[in-house]
């Protein structure tokens, strides 16, 4: 069997059902040996960190990993504080545990789930993808998880659900953010169907190999890492199939500067700034915005004859 390094695995790879299944049964294999070789222990019961991961994808290949640190002590989480520095002592006590979402709408069945049984649905991957605020700044973050489309396909969408819209938990005692009114809470987003069922679209629930801290969204949140950050909704409870495109909170506070779709494109500006360079958080200096943030391979063909100045 030809072993590849995780820089070498591409991109593709997040579609290869054939090789996803292979590699997931060598890799759980490999690091139970090797983890128990070193512990001295026969059973490991989770290979890395608190998770245990069955697939790696770097998609921000030649590229530095954020520190850990960073990345969870770096924060946009408007329900609890404008200031990105206070998010993580602010959500100290947010409670996570139960935690139920709810799918409603354009559905065969609607249903809840209790994070552990969506962890269950499918084998939870590591996937390095870059994450570039539209406010200029940007990381690049192993998160823990699956592609959305295996949520979606759990609750069987009516072929008229064209939209998905997701709903943050309103928790008016531990977050202080929502007694302002600079958005609409709760926090919603929304995809359309193609969208969420690309397989970069992913739901996650950890990051760096252990649980999703709560300022990075606990206990699920998506990422799309070829949209502007406000799109990956955090500490997600209820998720609703449509017909219409959904508002969202950001469109609804300011729909000149945010629209609904947020593609990274370093071609068209906030009107406030300019979206052609971005700071990569630990790094000096400024580095070029690539469209889509770097994953046009993978989604511009969703966006095919759109004026993208237009939907922006
Ligand atoms: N519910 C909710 N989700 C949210 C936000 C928010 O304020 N509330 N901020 C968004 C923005 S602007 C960004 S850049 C990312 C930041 O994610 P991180 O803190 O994990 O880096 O979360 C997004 N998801
Ligand atoms: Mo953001």
């Amino acid at each position: 069997m030809l072993i590849k390094k995780i820089s070498d695995i591409t991109e593709n790879e997040v579609t290869d059902k054939s090789l996803y299944l292979s590699r997931r049964d060598f890799i759980k294999r490999t690091t139970l040996t090797s983890a128990a070789l070193a512990a001295g222990f026969s059973f490991i019961p989770n290979a890395y960190g608190g998770l245990n991961i069955v697939k790696k994808t770097n998609m921000a290949i030649g590229e530095k990993v954020t520190k850990e640190k960073a990345a969870k002590s770096y924060n946009n989480f408007y329900e609890f504080t404008t200031d990105k520095e206070d998010v993580k002592k602010l959500m100290e006590n947010f409670p996570t545990d139960p935690w139920e979402i709810e799918i409603t709408g354009l559905v065969n069945k609607p249903l809840k789930f209790s994070i552990d049984e969506v962890k269950r649905f499918a084998g939870t991957e590591e996937r390095i993808y870059r994450l570039r605020c539209v406010e200029g700044w940007s990381m690049v973050i192993p998160w823990n998880g699956f592609s959305l489309s295996e949520l979606i396909k759990k609750c069987e969408p009516l072929s008229t659900a064209k939209y998905i819209q997701f709903v943050t938990k309103l928790n008016k005692k531990h977050m202080p953010g929502v007694r302002s009114n600079v958005l609409d809470w709760p926090y919603i987003e929304g995809l359309r169907m193609d969208e969420a069922m690309n397989p970069l679209a992913m739901l996650v629930f950890g990051m760096y190999g252990d649980e999703l801290p709560n300022q990075n969204g606990a206990p699920v949140r998506v990422i799309l890492p070829w949209k502007y950050g406000f799109k990956s909704i955090k500490s997600i409870v209820r998720i609703v199939f449509t017909d219409e495109q959904p508002a969202t909170s950001w469109n609804i506070a300011a729909p000149d500067e945010y629209g609904f779709y947020a593609n990274v494109n370093p071609k068209v500006d906030h009107p406030r700034w300019s979206q052609a360079r971005e700071r990569r958080i630990g790094r000096f200096g400024k580095i070029d915005t690539l469209p889509f943030n770097g994953y046009a391979e993978q989604v511009a063909n969703l966006y095919k004859g759109m004026d993208l100045r237009r939907f922006f």
